[in-house]
């Protein structure tokens, strides 16, 4: 019998329901210095949840009378990893391996950080009230927080990040260990069911963020909507000295935050009220766009605490049909892609981002949907430099369970936290609330709750969701429309559905109030594989898609952007056709990023021809 009783317990989960890390939680990270631990882990897959069941991280290798006990792992002996990956690439076993992994590793920790007089044995608390926070930048799709034998937190949701204060369990030797499991639920947000691979581990960095006692919890700088580009929003929010671990320094948050922008010779201070302040202020900042993406330098100071952020300041307005970027009608010349490399996988590098933003750049491109779910912080920052405007999107895709509230409750988180994250990019003009999502009256008010959530929280950006066509009436026609700003529309005339006379009938048939952005259209085509334009899978036929979808859309008055499917091709385990072998290859591009398709050539032609 084992002495954690863990084969008769089926609800093992029970114990690490608590202590869920949230948006709420998060910390404003620009400029902050960090301490890294990415880099060598031990791991193991862990298949049936073991280390959960019995506690593994516990580490109890004696009964009370110092008898040894025999144990189920070896931390230090099991294989190494690089942290952060996509642990399906690390080895041909783990590459279709989607459930838990648990990850550790030992890492000292320097008390002097915390303390202004030196301590030898570190019992976890400072003296300087300084506090420790770990920051996991995404993990798929729960990930569990052990440290010193303690269980820390949960975090759900596969690509937004979340923080947790671990100031009480550091020790100088301490020990770390990551569940994360990737495991694909109905419930769950995205989904089971999608068209991408579902790359699992912890794949962006993870990193101790140490904070003085009053800290800048969020600092948001933009442009103030409406304001003949003459005013700049500054936003703070300070540390709630209640959640403090030294109660004695009560009261410190409030008082002022100072803010300045040394290029626009401007200082400010913002009083505080219940830990938050805000400030208009009259500004002529040169303003962003795709063709000068001009970024300020934006520093916020609070007792001891500074953040910093380069921030780009512009305004992106719909006017009736039309889609404007600081007042002047913009056409979106887009492409749509997938966080996914055939080497990383999910955990892209930067100069993987670039190539992405370059590549885009080639085509003529001016706009990128980054889909279906909030991709890396850095390629937003990329782009905000880049100059390129991008549409965000939370994996609220096909068939969500929409009637269930904690489902609700997880996709309003993810979208919380990707507007948290990347408020201060310029280059972040529209969030999405999601993708072809089959009409019924509970998606309605799941998906119309989510757009009024995110106009709440964000009056500076545009609000959309990629659509369906409606089939019956073949028009643009869903209850949705309503609490968009830009209407997106998925249509695979040519491709789905083979008769491209539904291309002019779709916009014959369609009346819409509001600008249209053709989110999705393309065709498959292999790399090498030829034939006539009817025969599907060839470069002839996915080339003779985009030229009659160009030769309709350009026409339509009210189409002012598009984002066809897609630049690369991307793995995808539904994909098991002979043409397809795994993957999805409607990118104009292959995987190798490389090998351009004719296709490539029509769009750009367009591209740079508008
Ligand atoms: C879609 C989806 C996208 C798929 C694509 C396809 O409509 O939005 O995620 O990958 O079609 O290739 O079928």
């Amino acid at each position: 019998m084992q002495e954690t009783n863990d084969i008769l317990i089926a609800d093992y989960k029970r114990d690490y329901l608590a202590k869920e890390a949230t948006a709420k939680g998060l910390i404003f990270m620009g400029g902050r210095e960090t301490i890294s631990l990415s880099g060598q882990w031990n791991y193991t897959v862990d298949q049936y949840d073991t280390c959960l069941r019995q506690k593994w991280f516990t580490e109890v290798y004696f009964d009370k009378d110092g008898r040894s006990l025999p144990v189920d792992f070896s931390f230090d002996d099991w294989d190494t990893i690089t942290l952060p990956c996509s642990t399906n690439l690390v080895k041909p076993e783990l590459f279709w391996y989607e459930g838990p992994l648990v990850f550790t590793r030992r890492f000292s920790f320097d008390p002097a950080i915390l303390n202004d007089t030196p301590t030898s044995g570190y019992t976890g608390l400072s003296d300087t009230g300084k506090q420790v926070f770990l920051r996991i930048g995404a993990a798929n799709y729960t990930c569990r927080v052990f440290l010193n034998g303690r269980y820390i937190c949960t975090h759900n949701g596969g690509s937004t990040p979340f923080m947790w204060n671990v100031t009480q369990y550091l020790k100088a030797e301490n020990r770390i260990l990551l569940v994360s499991d990737a495991t694909r639920e109905h419930t769950n947000v995205p989904t089971e069911n999608t068209d991408w691979f579902n790359y699992s581990g912890v794949y962006r960095d993870i990193e101790l963020v140490i904070l003085p006692e009053a800290y800048i919890k969020n600092l948001q700088v933009n442009l103030e909507p409406n304001s003949g580009f003459s005013k700049i929003r500054i936003a703070v929010e300070v540390s709630d000295p209640g959640s403090s671990p030294k109660s004695a320094v009560a009261g410190i948050s409030e008082g002022t935050v100072t803010v300045s922008i040394p290029k626009l010779n401007l200082r400010t201070e913002i009083p505080l009220t219940e830990h938050r302040g805000e400030v208009i202020l009259d500004a002529a900042p040169e303003l962003w766009s795709p063709s000068t993406p001009k970024l300020y330098e934006v520093q916020a100071f609070f007792g001891n605490d500074t953040v910093s952020d380069l921030v780009g300041f512009r305004e992106i307005s719909v006017c009736g049909r039309d889609i404007l970027l600081n007042g002047e009608k913009i056409f979106l010349r887009g492409i749509s892609v997938h966080e996914d490399s055939l080497y990383t996988g999910k955990a892209l590098s930067d100069d993987e981002r670039m190539e992405i933003i370059r590549t885009a750049k080639q085509l003529g491109a001016n706009y990128l949907r980054l889909a279906h779910y909030p991709h890396h912080e850095n390629m937003a920052r990329l782009c905000d430099r880049e100059g390129l405007l991008l549409w965000e999107e939370i994996p609220v895709y096909w068939a969500i369970a929409f009637d269930r509230p904690a489902t609700y409750a997880a996709a309003e988180d993810q979208l919380e936290t990707l507007m948290f994250r990347d408020f201060n990019r310029a280059s972040v003009i529209i969030w999405s609330v999601g993708n072809e999502n089959p009409d019924s009256d509970e998606r309605f008010s799941f998906m119309s709750r989510l757009a009024d959530f995110a106009h709440g929280y964000d009056n500076t950006r545009m609000v959309s969701a990629a659509c369906l066509v409606d089939g019956e009436t073949i028009s643009i026609r869903d209850r949705l429309a309503d609490k968009l700003d830009i209407i997106g529309i998925n249509e695979y005339i040519g491709w789905y559905s083979p008769n491209y006379d539904e291309l002019p009938l779709l916009f014959q048939n369609s009346n819409p109030s509001k600008p249209v952005i053709i989110t999705e259209f393309g065709a498959d085509a292999t790399i090498g594989l030829h034939g006539s334009i009817h025969d599907k899978g060839t470069e002839e036929c996915q080339a003779e898609v985009y030229r009659r979808q160009i030769e309709i859309l350009r026409t339509i008055p009210y189409v002012k952007g598009m984002t066809p499917w897609i630049l690369f091709d991307f793995r995808c385990p539904r994909r098991t056709a002979k043409i397809q072998k795994f993957f999805n290859r409607k990118g104009l591009v292959g995987a190798d990023r490389k090998t351009l398709k004719p296709a490539f050539h029509v769009l750009k032609d367009f591209y740079h021809e508008i």
